[in-house]
């Protein structure tokens, strides 16, 4: 579908995406860990919907991702596969279709830009070799109580100063699959506050099961007619009285969340943008149900599979570790 960059893999990433360092398993390279996670963190995982178990990328290498990305953002730009967040001539309306806002024409409002790369890995050698660390792939298997996940998909993002938040939503709900066995993994390219639009969790929101889609720049559910009756709107964390807490990280450092919790991030009021990179992670084993769920990037027969089937193929890759 797409080709691959001939680039070779990132300086400082080794050919797996680990670190180059001398013996990073004790924090000896840039302060990047690489052990497993404890048991005390996989209990706060649980309790809790998210971690922050440290840093996974140097200081050379989240400097030469930063490059990465740059470059990447340009040539999608240029091939006219510029995709945002909260540009409203995306925004789906109740019934999961482009409502008015989506007609063609409406205006891109440059204030809202919060840039969205998709599945960079398959383009680029570079970003493959970060997306493929063992590290949080490894976490996230801890997570998720499985012995072998795959590479739903990655993301880069970079978020514009702009006075504009991203609303509370859980992101199985744009999923396509069966069961919410799948977590993801945020690293921050910038040093990343609540004055930069940090990501919000609401803790415990996790045990509240599955909610409906949110349109991101308004928080408009959709999707009602076509979810289980059962499956209701993502509410409002304080009047449900589920404590919020600020994912402030440093340059580098991971945040690891469950599919199911409810997570927004607050305005950029820096003067610069605030990028990240993230890794999506789902159980292998995971059922695939494709459109009649939710209509993914890719369709049923672009990925080769059946609604019922595991989740796999080329596009879900096994990440090793
Ligand atoms: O980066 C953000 O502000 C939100 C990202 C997000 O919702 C996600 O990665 O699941």
């Amino acid at each position: 579908m797409r080709a691959r960059s001939d680039a070779g893999p990132a300086e400082g990433l080794d050919a797996t995406g680990g670190s180059t360092g001398p013996d990073p398993a004790t924090n000896g390279s840039g302060g990047v860990r690489t052990s497993p996670l404890t048991v005390e963190e996989i209990t706060t995982f649980y309790e809790k919907g998210y971690i922050r178990p440290g840093k996974v990328f140097n200081d050379e290498q989240i400097e030469f991702l930063r490059a990465v990305v740059q470059r990447l953002t340009r040539s999608e730009d240029e091939a006219g596969r510029r995709y945002d967040l909260l540009d409203p001539a995306l925004w789906p309306d109740e019934e999961g279709g482009n409502g008015e806002a989506g007609d063609a024409g409406a205006a891109r409002d440059p204030a809202q830009s919060f840039d969205f790369l998709f599945n960079m890995w398959l383009i680029d050698d570079d970003f493959r070799a970060a997306v493929f660390n063992p590290t949080t792939a490894r976490w996230a298997a801890q997570l998720l109580g499985t012995t072998s996940v795959r590479l739903l998909e990655d993301n880069a993002l970079n978020k514009s100063p702009s006075p504009h938040d991203l609303r509370w939503h859980q992101d199985y709900s744009y999923w396509p699959l069966a069961q919410p066995n799948a977590v993801t993994a945020w690293v921050a390219l910038d040093d990343t506050t609540q004055h930069n639009g940090a990501m919000l969790m609401a803790c415990g929101s996790q045990h509240l099961g599955e909610r409906l889609p949110v349109v991101f720049g308004t928080g408009t559910p959709y999707l009602r007619e076509s979810r289980p009756s059962s499956v209701t709107e993502v509410g409002d964390p304080a009047e449900l009285d589920l404590p919020v807490e600020v994912v402030e990280l440093a340059a580098g450092e991971v945040s690891m969340h469950s599919s199911l919790t409810w997570h927004a991030s607050g305005p950029n009021l820096s003067e610069r943008g605030r990028r990240a990179i993230v890794m999506r992670y789902v159980s292998d084993g995971t059922i695939w149900l494709g459109a009649q769920r939710y209509e993914y990037n890719y369709t049923d027969e672009e990925v080769g599979l059946t609604p019922g089937e595991p989740i796999g193929g080329r596009y879900f890759p096994v990440i090793p570790f």
